[in-house]
């Protein structure tokens, strides 16, 4: 484990460091097409000079013809000057377009040498990050901008970690804290409280089964599939899941239930479309009435906006059915709207702990830090269409993957 956690330690590391180098390279590609094209420019302009006219070529570059009608005057930049007659200074010019063709033919193949090398990496980094329950957490973006950090180059990481999706506040909180303390430390405080709780304790410690946990989130977040990894997860401990398609909305929606439950052998309460969602949950308690180790999940309908009807039927499920827990499902993509789904959940519900999916497609891990301001716990992480990949969010393998150990 310690060994595999080094090579992905190193192999990251190599991986932003690469990153970083292939920015640089392009940048500098760019720079130097644009003096071929201002050469270019001169070189025109040149040819078509007439005595002592001053002419213009691009941005820092002028072109002047002498006094004499004989010699030309030709300022590259700011710091090439050569003082030639004209045939000479076209001669020059094309020498000087020439070699700067050739630098960025070279820029152009490093840039695809370096391409090549982050490829090949990738698969065995996603390896490693998913044997060590890191998901894909190679989060580049956020890497790069924590390294940045710790170079006190506070404005460019600033822009990164804007970037990877992390919201405005808490990257200022971030600034102003690293001034004092170690940025691990400042993390791992950040994320300490988001840390997973065993969930098949907390049923267990409940006594008076059944438990209830509703899924909710806007559209397509990957709740469906969320409920039915955490229903086989909950079977595996040793508990009794027990499935409400209490999304009797969407075409298709309970089908798709219902199949998960058929192939993971889990119990479901029958429902219909157009069923009332509430009485549904209600149903379902009746029947599971004093069974021991039962947690009932519910699913629910996600709809694009926070449209006022969803939000009854979700506050009545919440009414009837009083959850013991109400998990809100977010996509890790979402970014920084991620806050908006929150505040609509949590004043029309209450949300107790996330559930954040698709860590698997997400290399930026700015949803983390920016769910990290409502001290809510992540009940799980799901990371692709397989069944068994879930894990519990482990803040501490987090923050190392990023910025090394330190964490307490
Ligand atoms: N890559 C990846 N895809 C996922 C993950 N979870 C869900 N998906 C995909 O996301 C899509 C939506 O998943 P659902 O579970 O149907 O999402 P939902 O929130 O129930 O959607 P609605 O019921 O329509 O609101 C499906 O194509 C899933 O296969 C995940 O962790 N990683
Ligand atoms: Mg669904």
């Amino acid at each position: 484990m310690s060994e595999e956690k080094d090579e992905f330690q190193r192999l990251s590391d190599q991986y932003v460091y690469l990153e970083s180098l292939l920015k640089a390279l392009s940048d500098q590609e760019r720079l130097i097409a644009t003096y071929v094209q201002e050469t270019e420019g001169a070189l025109s302009a040149l040819k078509s000079l007439k005595e002592g006219f001053l002419a213009p070529v691009g941005a820092g570059v002028f072109v002047q013809s002498a006094i004499a009608g004989e010699k030309v005057f030709v300022s590259l930049g700011q710091s090439v000057f050569v003082e030639r007659p004209k045939d000479e200074a076209i001669s020059y010019l094309e020498k000087r377009r020439d070699e700067l063709r050739k630098s960025v033919e070279a820029l152009e193949l490093r840039e695809r040498q370096t391409i090549g090398a982050l490829r090949s990496m990738e698969p065995r980094i996603r390896q490693l990050a998913s044997k060590l329950g890191l998901a894909r957490m190679v989060f580049e973006g956020l890497k790069r901008a924590f390294s940045r950090l710790s170079k006190n180059d506070v404005k460019e990481a600033r822009s990164l970690l804007l970037e990877a999706g992390v919201a405005l506040d808490v990257v200022e909180q971030i600034e102003e804290q690293v001034k004092e303390r170690p940025l691990a430390e400042v993390l791992y405080g950040y994320l300490a409280p988001l840390a997973s709780p065993d969930f098949p304790t907390l049923i267990k410690r409940k006594g008076n089964w059944p438990y209830v946990t509703v899924f909710f989130g806007v559209n397509g977040v990957g709740k469906t599939t969320a409920l039915a990894k955490v229903g086989k997860y909950l079977k595996d401990s040793g508990l009794r899941p027990y499935l409400v398609p209490g999304d009797t909305f969407r075409a298709g929606a309970i089908e798709q239930l219902t199949a998960h439950a058929n192939k993971l052998a889990l119990p479901y309460l029958p429902s219909k479309y157009g069923a009332d969602p509430a009485s549904l949950v209600f149903e379902a308690k009746k029947l599971n009435s004093g069974k021991e180790l039962t947690v009932i999940l519910v699913d629910t309908a996600g709809r694009v906006e926070m449209d006022k009807n969803l939000m009854d039927q979700m506050k009545k499920i919440v009414r009837v059915g009083s959850p013991d827990l109400k998990v809100l499902v977010v996509d890790a993509l979402t970014g920084n709207a991620v806050l908006k789904q929150v505040e609509g959940y949590e004043s029309a519900v209450g949300v107790d702990a996330f559930l954040v999916t698709k860590v698997d497609a997400d290399a930026k891990g700015g949803v983390f830090l920016s769910l990290s301001r409502y001290k809510k716990p992540i009940l799980f992480i799901s990371r692709g269409q397989e069944y068994d990949s879930l894990d519990r969010f482990d803040p501490k393998n987090w923050v190392e993957a990023l910025v090394g150990p330190a964490a307490p």
